[in-house]
């Protein structure tokens, strides 16, 4: 049912094969449809929009109608389980929490008299967050984009997702929308929601940064109109690997693995370990648990497809593979991970022990769980704080300090044959002004 590698480091071209299959499709005839409706939206802005939110979602709104009243938001608010809401704020608070320790501030030094440089950190202006609709209409991923946004200031952050049958945003959408703080919500989804945010209409405004995960259309549309904007990341289907050794629980392991496999039957999920008799035992526990699952056919296909079971001879290569696959998920099941994690270099979130499955994060321990995935963890970091900032350096010279600089920068100036960069400076200063004879 899941397929084994023995000896990984020595079969890791086979490794490699099977994590690249994933991306097997053509994505230029995607790509081409979301530069269609991107060009359409930026030419006739509402109109277009909800000319697609017909044709896509099968809801002929008004302009008027696109964006969520008050009204919806407090009958969500009321309707919603009083524990789910609950469990929801809960979740909110430790998120908070650990992304107002991403806090990034200005700073500014004296660096010697008459000299003082810095930089100045903004939040961006508007953000828009994007929630796919369906099934993958997760409240728990509203959180983990709306509480950055709003722990960075940035000053409108306006949530996107498409309408449903009956043209209504879920209710645990709309409450997760409402205590995480999103500002606005507009009932619009697909690329036309990525144009709308890019570009601006008569309705939807223009932002800064569109951020969160949404279907394929929604990953080119991104894709293209980043320049325009700025964008998160492009996220692919889950991925999970586990470090397990000896002694490592193999029903937490089933668990664990089975756990994004349900997300997605193109989701990954590896285990890789130096005990090789733990591989039977993660297998019987598998075809155990995987009964009583509700999403038993996707975690079927998933793990068939792309769920691996390496063995090594060692941690030192288990350690290889993890950095080669660069997994969204990481847990370390085992005795003493804070030894092994200063030789992660590469996972986008890492899990430490066997008390800490994958899923205490993607709800509620406070790192985020939009994640790069792809082995894009290699330079990709987590969502954060970060990503809603800019910064600027700030620059100011005194007279004495622009002429004891004014040598070296008319060099530099006149090596580049740039006179004007020369003159500017020459122009202010005395020494400058000698210079030219
Ligand atoms: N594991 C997903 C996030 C998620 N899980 C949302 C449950 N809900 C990201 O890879
Ligand atoms: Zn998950």
């Amino acid at each position: 049912m899941i397929k084994k590698i023995k000896d990984g480091r020595k079969n890791v071209a086979e490794v490699k094969e099977l994590l690249d299959s994933r991306s097997g499709d053509n994505l230029d005839e995607y790509r081409k449809v979301a530069a269609d409706i991107l060009k359409n939206v930026k030419i006739n802005g509402d109109q277009a929009v909800l000319d697609y939110t017909e044709r896509f979602d099968g809801m002929k709104f008004k302009a008027s109608e696109l964006e969520v009243k008050v009204e919806e938001i407090e009958k969500a608010l009321k309707s919603v389980d009083k524990d789910f809401l609950k469990a929801l704020e809960n979740a909110a608070a430790n998120i908070e929490d650990f992304h107002s320790e991403q806090k990034t501030s200005s700073w500014q030094k004296q660096k010697e008299p008459g000299i003082i440089i810095g930089q100045v950190c903004r939040a961006l202006k508007k953000a828009a967050v994007y929630v796919p609709g369906g099934r993958a209409a997760y409240p728990s991923s509203v959180l983990m984009t709306v509480i950055p946004a709003k722990v960075a200031g940035v000053e409108e952050i306006i949530m996107l997702t498409p309408p449903d049958k009956n043209g209504e945003v879920s209710d645990v959408i709309l409450a997760a929308a409402s205590i995480a703080g999103a500002d606005r919500i507009f009932k619009v989804g697909g690329a036309q929601a990525v144009a709308a945010a890019a570009y601006g209409t008569e309705t939807i405004p223009a932002v800064d940064i569109i951020v969160g995960p949404g279907n394929i259309y929604v990953s080119m549309a991104k894709e293209l109109v980043f320049g325009q904007v700025k964008i998160d990341m492009i996220a692919g289907p889950s991925e999970i690997m586990i470090m397990a050794e000896k002694d490592s629980n193999p029903a937490y392991i089933a668990a664990d693995l089975m756990s994004q496999a349900e997300h997605d039957p193109l989701a990954s999920s590896i285990l890789v370990t130096d005990a090789p008799e733990l591989i039977p035992q993660v297998e019987e526990e598998l075809k155990k648990q995987i009964k009583n699952m509700s999403k038993k056919d996707i975690i079927e296909e998933s793990l068939k497809n792309y769920g691996l079971m390496i063995t090594v001879n060692n941690k030192e290569e288990a350690l290889e593979m993890i950095n080669l696959v660069a997994p969204e998920h990481l847990e370390l099941a085992v005795k003493n991970p804070f030894e092994i994690l200063p030789s992660v270099q590469n996972a986008g979130s890492i899990f430490l022990g066997e008390y800490t499955p994958e899923p205490i994060g993607d709800y509620y321990a406070g790192p985020n769980h939009v994640l790069p995935t792809n082995s894009t963890a290699r330079f990709f970091s987590p969502l954060s704080v970060r990503d809603f900032v800019k910064y600027s350096g700030f620059i100011h010279y005194s007279k004495e300090a622009l002429a004891e600089a004014s040598e070296d920068v008319i060099c530099l100036a006149e090596g580049e044959g740039l006179d004007s960069h020369a003159n500017s400076i020459r122009i202010r200063t005395e020494k400058g002004e000698k210079s030219e004879q």
